[in-house]
């Protein structure tokens, strides 16, 4: 029989209040709210390309400059948004388990910094972040906020996402105009995980720990498409543990959800979390 999972935030609170070890699991959709595109649906950034031509090593292979105008758009973007009212509860409500000697972090798919920004300390950046390059030669990973990354990517990477900019007329960059490592002047990329590469492994026992042993999960604005974060929530449920979902989907992701909330996040996280912005 199906099970409906609860939308009630006194009987959410209840629960809340009792678990002595929370994990929030957040995707694209906490950050929608600061402006920054979510990747799949009406909207979205993949929607007039395949997310193959983009986010995965052999795009970069192929088309370096191409792959790079679009993390420039990607920075832009990031670097001129602003936490949101989702990613400051979370940041207060980690601030008062802490307070009170429980545990609260932050699993995110996102790469755009907002939660760190926000104030949130426990964070695991499943992804990466668009705030740090690795080179492709010595492999260095380096924290690089400039904004253009180079010269050469100054206006660029628009096209991409609205054809109707036609930055495809512009000059095609050259390899040797994209960003360098400061240390063996290779090509540095993006340090950002494309699909079908592994994450970080110690980000990922890290994260796998969690899911394994919280008593409460929250999962915020993800479509739970993409592995292997997608399995965690599920993963806690099957634990016979409580997760609550925020999405603006009406449905839940999984019937054996004990909550959900559906709606934007910046205003039903506050709501459930009891944080008065
Ligand atoms: C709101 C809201 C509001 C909106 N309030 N809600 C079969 C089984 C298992 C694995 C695979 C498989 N086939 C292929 C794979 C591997 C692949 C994968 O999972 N593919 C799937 C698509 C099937 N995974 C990988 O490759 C991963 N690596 C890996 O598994 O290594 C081992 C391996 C290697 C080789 C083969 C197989 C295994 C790496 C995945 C890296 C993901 N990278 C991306 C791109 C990064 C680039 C970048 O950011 O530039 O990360 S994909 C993209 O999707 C991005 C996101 O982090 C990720 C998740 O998306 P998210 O966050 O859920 O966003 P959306 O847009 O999908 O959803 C937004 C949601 O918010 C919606 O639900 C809205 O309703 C909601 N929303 N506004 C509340 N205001
Ligand atoms: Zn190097």
């Amino acid at each position: 029989m199906f099970k409906r999972p609860l939308s009630d935030y006194n009987e959410f609170q209840k629960v809340l209040n009792q678990a002595q070890n929370i994990v929030a699991l957040t995707g694209a959709g906490v950050s929608a709210e600061s402006g920054i595109p979510v990747f799949r649906g009406p909207g979205g950034l993949w929607r007039t390309h395949r997310a193959t031509d983009l986010a995965t090593p052999q795009a970069f292979k192929a088309n370096p400059a191409l792959v790079w105008e679009f993390y420039h758009y990607r920075r832009e973007v990031a670097f001129n948004s602003q936490p949101n009212k989702a990613h400051i509860a979370l940041a207060k409500y980690e601030k008062i388990c802490q307070e009170q000697g429980r545990k609260f972090s932050v699993i995110t798919q996102n790469v755009d910094g907002l939660h760190k920004r926000a104030g949130s300390k426990n964070v695991l950046e499943l992804h990466g972040c668009l705030q740090q390059v690795i080179c492709t030669k010595c492999k260095i990973i380096e924290m690089n906020v400039n904004n253009p990354i180079c010269e050469a990517l100054r206006g660029r990477g628009f096209g991409i996402i609205d054809p109707s900019k036609k930055d495809q007329d512009l000059p095609i960059i050259q390899v040797k105009e994209l960003p360098k490592c400061s240390k063996c002047q290779a090509l540095v990329r993006p340090y950002i995980v494309w699909f079908g590469e592994n994450l970080d492994p110690d980000v990922l026992d890290n994260a796998r720990e969690l899911v394994e042993t919280c008593d409460l999960c929250l999962v915020i604005g993800t479509s739970s498409v993409v592995y292997p974060a997608a399995m965690f929530a599920p993963t806690v449920a099957e634990r016979g543990k409580p997760v609550a979902e925020f999405n603006l989907s009406e449905d839940p992701f999984d019937e054996e959800f004990s909550f959900h909330f559906s709606g934007p996040c910046g205003t039903t996280l506050p709501k459930a979390l009891g944080i008065d912005l």
